[in-house]
């Protein structure tokens, strides 16, 4: 019998419990502990294999036994997964919009979630799903994202991106709003171009919905398949919130691939002014600011929302964005320094998928230099483990008779404290 696989629930520790003990006690009292001022949740991410796109590479699914690779076979299995973690949110992507309609909608709705859908552009009929728990949050805006633009031939693909903004249900407290950000980003490994020009269309869109009256922004969970592999530049734009790309190859953008023979390098800028968004990765908008009356407060001058002057662009091969973010996982196992992989198939065994969310002050490194906004914080309770390729070889790679998808779900736990 083909085995399952066990994966664990990784509590991580709190290396700042000192710290955050002495700030305690000069701020509140012991009941820093009380569910009255956090709020606990869960995420999941998911690519759940769009049944078309494995017909279209059935290619990459030769090593599964036939009756694995059907709809009525695999949704069960996926639902059970779903059902079975219960996190609070889901992100899920290759969410099939004819399956979504009878099935995967309908299920989850009896399940608990509302569910708000994009699907992607042009042919290909699958999208993004953010679905949350009623009991958990409710909803206050929905901000769909289509990386198409028929005024720039660089963004020709149909990906799309989806971001709420949602109010956790909390008793008699007030509590920010947590902004949830869905995406699954182009697949072909050599154009890297395309690739960070929809991550920056994602950021712009991230703050303009996470932005708050006072300037700062409200905490952030960022999900999705970005096919790209950690360390790679698009990975370490996400993480470092800033990007030199001088002399880049638009192959090597992703790290999907090694050989970048041939290949453009990445042009200054990247995208083209016409899409309106900075290299700052906000949106511009093309008036100057309202200047506050003369006896107004000088603070006051600064521009709504997250509008920017336009000035004119400086040739900088540089990419910034204003989120301090973090990954959930750390993508190799601390022992023996194995990739943990979140995709398998016959071609590949990698990690693109993640769960990014902006840590709180304690848990951030000291970036010098780097213009980080104020963004309000998550803490990491803990994440359900990663296996390797070598793990999931040992029942079949995927998709398989119990893991019903070529990509695992990516699960975290988070707290919100107020
Ligand atoms: O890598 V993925 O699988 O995140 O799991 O995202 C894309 C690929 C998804 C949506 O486009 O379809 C898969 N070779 C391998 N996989 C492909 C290809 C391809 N040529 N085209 C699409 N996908």
């Amino acid at each position: 019998m083909e085995g399952t696989i066990k994966r664990h629930w990784e509590y991580i520790c709190n290396r700042n419990k000192e710290k955050m003990k002495i700030l305690g006690d000069k701020n509140v009292d012991s009941k820093c502990e009380d569910s009255e001022n956090k709020f606990d949740f869960s995420v999941m991410s998911y690519n759940i294999l769009s049944q078309d796109l494995l017909e279209d590479n059935s290619h990459l699914y030769r090593h599964c036994r036939r009756p694995v690779l059907h709809w009525s076979f695999r949704f069960p299995n996926i639902l059970k997964e779903i059902k079975h973690f219960d996190a609070d949110v889901l992100c899920l992507q290759e969410v099939q919009e004819d399956h979504y309609g009878t099935e995967i909608r309908p299920s989850l709705e009896s399940l608990g979630y509302h569910c708000e859908y994009k699907m992607r552009t042009g042919r290909k009929p699958d999208g993004c799903a953010i679905c949350f728990k009623h009991s958990k949050f409710s909803l206050l805006s929905v901000n769909p994202v289509e990386f198409f633009r028929p005024d720039v031939p660089l963004l020709d693909r149909d990906n799309v991106g989806l971001v709420l903004l949602l109010q956790p249900r909390i008793p008699s407290t007030a509590s920010p709003a947590l902004c949830v950000a869905n995406t699954h980003l182009l697949y072909n490994p050599r154009r890297g171009d395309i690739k960070l020009t929809q991550l920056a269309m994602l950021l712009a869109e991230i703050s303009s919905v996470a932005h708050q009256k006072d300037g700062s922004f409200c905490p952030i969970v960022m999900c999705g398949d970005f096919n790209s592999v950690p360390g790679s530049p698009l990975y370490s734009f996400i993480k470092e919130g800033k990007l030199n790309y001088e002399g880049l190859a638009i192959g090597k953008v992703s790290g999907q691939e090694q050989s970048s023979r041939g290949q453009r390098i990445l042009s200054i800028p990247i995208w083209p002014p016409n899409l309106g968004i900075s290299q700052n990765c906000v949106y511009e908008v093309q008036q100057v600011p309202k200047v506050e009356k003369t006896d107004g407060d000088p603070t006051q001058t600064q521009l709504d929302k997250t509008e920017v002057l336009v000035t004119p662009e400086k040739l900088s091969s540089h990419l910034q964005h204003h989120f301090s973010l973090s990954s959930v996982y750390s993508h190799y196992f601390p022992d023996t320094g194995i990739p943990e992989v979140t995709t398998c198939h016959s071609r590949s065994a990698i990690t693109v998928d993640y769960i990014f969310y902006s840590a709180e002050k304690e848990d951030v490194a000291e970036k010098p230099g780097a213009e980080v906004a104020l963004v309000g914080g998550l803490k990491l309770l803990a994440r359900l483990s990663l296996l390797t390729e070598q793990d999931l070889w040992t029942v079949n790679g995927l998709p398989n008779e119990n893991n019903s998808s070529d990509h695992l779900p990516l699960l975290a736990k988070f707290r919100l404290e107020l």
